[in-house]
């Protein structure tokens, strides 16, 4: 037979772990097998009856913890609720969208554009608590001219153009009745062509071309000048062209050297300029030729060089043909780099008129202008840092003067905010809540 013998005073206290907990005690219990005289000792746990309010305590800790952290979880959604946004294009969202935005929230969302830009931003979806005057929970959009409020459904699929290079979205909510928020994409607009640097394609089936709209009249001389800017490259490199039926004139290197070429007329300019001098800083560059001496200048760089290549003299330009950046003719032959505010003139400037001639200077062929020029967007950059990048308009209206379609044309500046108020039908999604029932609406707010 077996039996065990708890020692008291074998007890050995653990130590108080709380106050209003109690003890716990470890005891030694010996193991008495009859007939022998060894014991087995076994240790067991005993603990006093104030442990259990311990534990509760300790249990209830944990689970206010646990409800802490899922609480913060719901909330984490409202990360990067005041922004500021400066990439070209992108796409915000309320908080937690597309579930229910948070109750009593606020957020402000600033977008900021180069000058020279304008923002356009689109409510890809919408859809806020409603109430008359947008009292609980609201949009309101900062145009720069203008503040717009919308709640409900309004604003679902609208289109706004900023005045300005900033544009404010401020989002706020009231304490009940959440709706799924809003998600909404922007982009910058560059206003003129002259905020915007083109990289010449390299792709045999992209080109950057003189639009067909612009007559470009026989020319017996022209200058032509751009800003050009690429890493110091070997081999082919054709800067620009005018193509009849066949390449009419050339500039840039075909292979073998430096080259203007007029007709069937090879000038070698390498001695004047070649692609090695073309770095990561942006460079004026001025090429001007006549025929009447086939004096072909170079200005680069502050110096004037010129030379005569009389195999020119007599030569003429043709009327109605292509003039395009690169070649557009041949893959791989372009010029690698990025081309600036490509000016054209009928005449050959003077080194005089080349040393002051400005940014701003119009060229009377050609000029670096969107109504000029045919450009893939995907070609054109926006930078604010180029030399002739201009001041941002004070409202939407200067940006008529892009009379054709171009990169630098926003396709809808006309959407004003006053024209938006007059598209509001959308039925109303209204709860009652013990709130006010309301019509959809938005509100123009006037500064
Ligand atoms: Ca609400």
């Amino acid at each position: 037979m077996e039996q065990i013998l708890i020692q008291e005073e074998q007890k050995k206290k653990l130590g108080q772990i709380d106050s209003r907990s109690g003890n716990e005690y470890e005891y030694i219990i010996q193991i008495e097998q009859s007939g022998e005289t060894s014991f087995n000792e076994i240790m067991v746990s005993y603990i006093s009856g104030r442990w259990w309010r311990w534990k509760f305590w300790n249990v209830l800790q944990v689970a206010l913890f646990l409800i802490c952290i899922a609480r913060t979880a719901v909330l984490s959604c409202q990360g990067e609720c005041d922004e500021t946004l400066t990439a070209s294009d992108g796409i915000f969202t309320s908080p937690c969208y597309p579930n229910d935005y948070p109750p009593s929230q606020t957020c402000t969302w600033t977008l900021q554009a180069p000058a020279g830009f304008v923002l356009q931003l689109t409510f890809l979806d919408f859809e806020l608590e409603e109430a008359q005057g947008c009292i609980y929970d609201s949009v309101i959009v900062n145009t720069g001219a203008s503040s717009v409020k919308f709640c409900g459904l309004t604003a679902n699929g609208l289109t706004l153009n900023s005045s300005t290079n900033v544009m404010v979205v401020s989002f706020h909510s009231d304490f009940s009745v959440q709706k799924k928020g809003f998600s909404i994409s922007y982009r910058q607009v560059a206003v003129a062509l002259r905020n915007q640097k083109v990289t010449v394609p390299q792709n045999f089936k992209d080109v950057v071309r003189v639009s067909s709209l612009v007559s470009i009249p026989a020319l017996s001389q022209f200058t032509a000048c751009f800003e050009i800017t690429g890493q110091s490259q070997t081999g082919s490199g054709i800067i620009f062209s005018y193509t009849e039926t066949e390449p009419h004139l050339t500039f840039g290197n075909s292979g073998n050297s430096m080259d203007l070429i007029i007709g069937n007329a090879t000038c070698p300019v390498s001695d004047l300029v070649t692609l090695a001098d073309f770095t990561s800083n942006m460079q004026l560059l001025c090429i001007t030729w006549s025929n009447t001496n086939g004096a072909v200048a170079v200005y680069f760089k502050g110096s004037y060089r010129v030379k005569f290549c009389s195999n020119t003299v007599g030569m003429k330009l043709g009327t109605g043909g292509s003039f395009e950046l690169g070649r557009g003719k041949k893959q791989g032959q372009n010029f690698d780099g990025l081309i600036y505010n490509f000016r054209l003139w009928s005449s050959a400037m003077t080194s005089s008129e080349l040393a002051t001639l400005t940014c701003d200077a119009v060229g009377n062929v050609v000029d670096w202008d969107n109504s000029f020029w045919d450009i893939p967007a995907s070609y054109a950059q926006t930078d604010s840092s180029l030399s002739c990048s201009t001041a941002m308009p004070a409202t939407t209206s200067q940006t008529t003067t892009c009379v054709s379609p171009g990169v630098g044309c926003p396709a809808s500046l006309t959407t004003t905010t006053s024209s938006i108020v007059n598209t509001n039908t959308i039925p109303t999604n209204a709860r009652t809540n013990g709130k006010q029932l309301s019509v959809p609406h938005f509100i123009m707010l006037a500064f």
